[in-house]
């Protein structure tokens, strides 16, 4: 195996790095275009899988904070948990299969955590040796493996990056007491200047690492309450950092600036909910929400709450009808494979991608209350006309939907799978379409509405 490729020593991943508050916005419409992402958490964690020395992870579901959730409340000391690097070979490893299921899938993007709140990272890192090229037996570049295997496919390529956490590094922020009724490991947080340390010596240096190397167009940062660590100046040099070095490259809100920074969520290109939230209305910005199939975002042996294929298809459109992205989650194995409820999960997906992707990916949201049978999505096409695709839920044959003001001229419908032409009057302002017997889908039926101007 030829050694990766490094950037040369003293490259431009050195710093001083740009501090100015450049808060510019990015091109975002690939990304509202796309609606649908792949998260992949993927590390160290991956090999006990939310069990060491066969006790399950305590607190919560994450297996990929066993290290502070392992041997709970204590939780496992760092080179207890740093030794897995060792273990780290993942002979089933296969860039191209993951992300040709992912774009089978109908997923037009991905995120994979470069580097989680363990410190460690899945690329040569120059900056520090706790890396998947230097530490482990396995010696590959993960990032750039998937960063190739994506644009082989027309993919764009994300990075999560815990900018904040950083279990490995001295200064790096540990979580902390947040209810006292919660006998959660008490973490002595770093001071000002040990994070100013891990700041200007691993997380610049290693942004800019990524940047230089792989040419991501998003990153995802992993910040979600306010603290005094994560100060605006902090940020505006991060976002300095990434615009100064990567102008088109997207940045999410969950970077802090929300709740850390005066300017708010000015300076980020789209907002990123917390876990699996799913907003109710409409959002007009570039937004997404990150949930995951099951309860764990990394690999979890013992977690068996995987979420129906029709549930998963619902946050899609649920989000996409309110503007916004769904990027779901996978935790592939510690070998490299993939489970098969992954498999089986992201074909279904696909299938009805294939004949249903146009009714959710390109398409913006309609300016009326979400019907109580589904959700409602539109584009606009060059020649003026309006498609809407009705996404129905909950189908009663032979019924009809409640009147759609939809105003303009004559209209059309079909179930968008099958053609099917379906039963549509206007009335003045309103359209009611009767849905036919036959539901082309027992999760979704998409019909899609062709109104004249
Ligand atoms: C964070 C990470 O800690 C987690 O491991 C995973 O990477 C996820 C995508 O992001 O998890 C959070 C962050 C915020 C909350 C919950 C889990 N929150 O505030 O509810």
């Amino acid at each position: 195996m030829n050694e990766p490729t490094r950037l040369p020593v003293g490259s431009k991943t050195q710093g001083p790095f740009p501090s100015e508050g450049v808060f510019r916005r990015a091109d975002t419409a690939w990304f509202t275009e796309a609606r649908f992402g792949l998260f992949i958490h993927w590390g160290l964690y991956s090999i006990p899988a939310g069990v060491w020395n066969g006790v399950p992870s305590g607190r919560n579901w994450y297996a990929e904070w066993i290290q502070m959730q392992g041997n709970w409340p204590h939780g496992i000391p760092a080179q207890e948990y740093r030794a897995l690097r060792e273990r780290f070979d993942p002979v089933r490893f296969d860039a191209d299969a993951w992300m040709a299921a992912a774009a089978e899938a109908g997923m037009r993007y991905l995120i994979v955590t470069t580097k989680h709140h363990d410190g460690f990272a899945l690329w040569p890192s120059r900056v520090s040796r706790f890396n998947v090229v230097d530490a482990t037996p396995f010696r590959r570049d993960v990032v750039g493996e998937l960063a190739a295997a994506c644009r082989k496919r027309g993919l764009r390529v994300g990075f999560y990056y815990s900018h904040w956490q950083d279990w490995e590094h001295p200064g790096g922020a540990r979580p902390y007491e947040e209810n006292p009724a919660e006998p959660f490991l008490l973490h002595p947080q770093p001071s000002q200047q040990d994070f100013e340390a891990y700041w200007q010596q691993k997380c610049l240096p290693q942004v800019a690492e990524l940047i230089d190397g792989y040419a991501p167009d998003l990153f995802w940062f992993d910040n979600w309450r306010p603290d005094p660590l994560l100060t605006a100046g902090r940020l505006d040099q991060l976002i300095g950092l990434v615009h100064a070095r990567a102008p088109q490259c997207l940045i999410n809100s969950r970077i802090g600036t929300t709740w850390n920074h005066p300017q708010g969520d000015a300076g980020v290109d789209y907002l990123s909910t917390l876990d699996n939230v799913f907003p109710e209305e409409a959002i007009p910005r570039p937004w997404e929400t990150s949930g995951t199939m099951q309860r764990s975002w990394g690999c979890h042996a013992l977690d068996f709450g995987w979420k129906p294929t029709g549930q998963l298809l619902r946050h899609l459109v649920d989000n996409a009808s309110r503007g916004g992205n769904f990027q779901l989650n996978i935790g592939p194995r510690g070998d490299g494979s993939l489970p098969p409820p992954v498999i089986r999960r992201l074909r279904e997906i696909g299938a009805w991608m294939t004949v249903n992707g146009e009714a959710v990916q390109g398409t913006r949201p309609v300016r009326l209350t979400a019907p109580s049978w589904g959700r409602l999505t539109m584009r606009d096409l060059p020649d003026g006309r309006i498609w809407y695709y009705l996404h129905v839920y909950d189908w009663h044959g032979g019924q009809a939907l409640p009147a759609l003001r939809v105003p303009g001229g004559a209209a059309r419908c079909q179930v968008l799978e099958t053609g099917q032409e379906v039963q549509v009057q206007r009335l003045g302002q309103d359209l009611i379409v009767t849905l036919p017997e036959e539901q082309a889908d027992d999760r979704i039926t998409v019909l899609r509405l062709e109104v004249q101007p």
